[in-house]
């Protein structure tokens, strides 16, 4: 709004994102806290079917076509001890660490940075055989909420990923179909009651996350090929990027 933009204009951003002077800041404010409705939303309704476990970590999927492309859902929980949902979202928004854990990707530029916390990614991903190879532009948002529903305050941190255009990187230019996604990670941490006088560790620290992911291929790819696919790599990619944190985590302050 107008008096938003004045109060940043006018000096310290008073907790809003220097984003929101951006044209994409509505839209991205909008889907950001859509995506962490919808992430909060249980698996009970919805027809959600469990494709994946390991321990803690559960994954569900809806099957779902359009013009007969695969667009299932995606909505996984976990349990990841040791850190604070700040590092989880951290580490996944970072262009610095992503080629660290992401497998599916082959190249990743950030074409544009909106605010510190919010980024423009086109990324170059694996082709899989015998589709096109694809690629995808988003834009990349990071944030806390303040969980309201939570009478201890646990702060809610949350990612963000969602499709947009950029008129200088045009889709179809070149030999990848753009797919489009929405993708959200949302973190909360959970704190042991400290004892008496003794400082918090990382034994005392839980995060209880929520990853949710909708692709459109964007064009032809074998409905089998692409499930087959996906009921591979995103338990993969759930683990390992846990595991990332967890390792980047262990010997550093904890940043809450
Ligand atoms: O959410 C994930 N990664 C984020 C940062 O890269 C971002 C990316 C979403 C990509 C959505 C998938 C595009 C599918 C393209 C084809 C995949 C090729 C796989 C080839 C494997 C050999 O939100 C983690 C995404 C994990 C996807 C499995």
């Amino acid at each position: 709004t107008k008096q938003q933009q004045q109060q940043v204009g006018a000096g310290p951003c008073k907790g809003l994102s220097k984003a929101s002077q951006h044209r994409l800041w509505p839209e991205i404010d909008r889907i950001s806290m859509e995506q962490l409705r919808y992430a909060r939303l249980g698996v009970g309704e919805g027809g959600w079917q469990l494709f994946a476990e390991d321990g803690e970590m559960k994954m569900y999927k809806r099957e779902e076509e359009v013009n007969g492309m695969v667009v299932d859902p995606l909505k996984a929980c976990h349990v990841v001890r040791g850190v604070t949902g700040h590092e989880m979202c951290h580490y996944f928004f970072s262009p610095d660490v992503r080629m660290d854990w992401e497998t599916t990707v082959e190249q990743m530029t950030v074409i544009e940075t909106i605010a510190d916390d919010t980024l423009v990614f086109l990324q170059v991903h694996k082709r899989i055989w015998p589709a096109s190879q694809r690629d995808s532009l988003f834009w990349s948002h990071m944030r806390q909420v303040p969980d309201h529903n939570d009478r201890d305050g646990h702060d809610i941190w949350i990612v963000c990923n969602h499709s947009t255009e950029n008129p200088g990187f045009p889709s179809n230019n070149g030999k990848c179909v753009r797919v489009s996604l929405t993708v959200c990670l949302v973190c909360q941490t959970f704190i042991d009651p400290p004892k008496e006088g003794v400082p918090i560790t990382r034994d005392d620290i839980t995060c209880k996350i929520t990853y949710c992911s909708v692709v459109n291929p964007g064009g032809w790819a074998p409905a089998s090929v692409l499930r087959a696919v996906y009921k591979r790599e995103y338990p993969k990619f759930l683990k390992r990027f846990t595991a990332y944190v967890i390792d980047q985590c262990k010997d550093k302050p904890i940043m809450f």
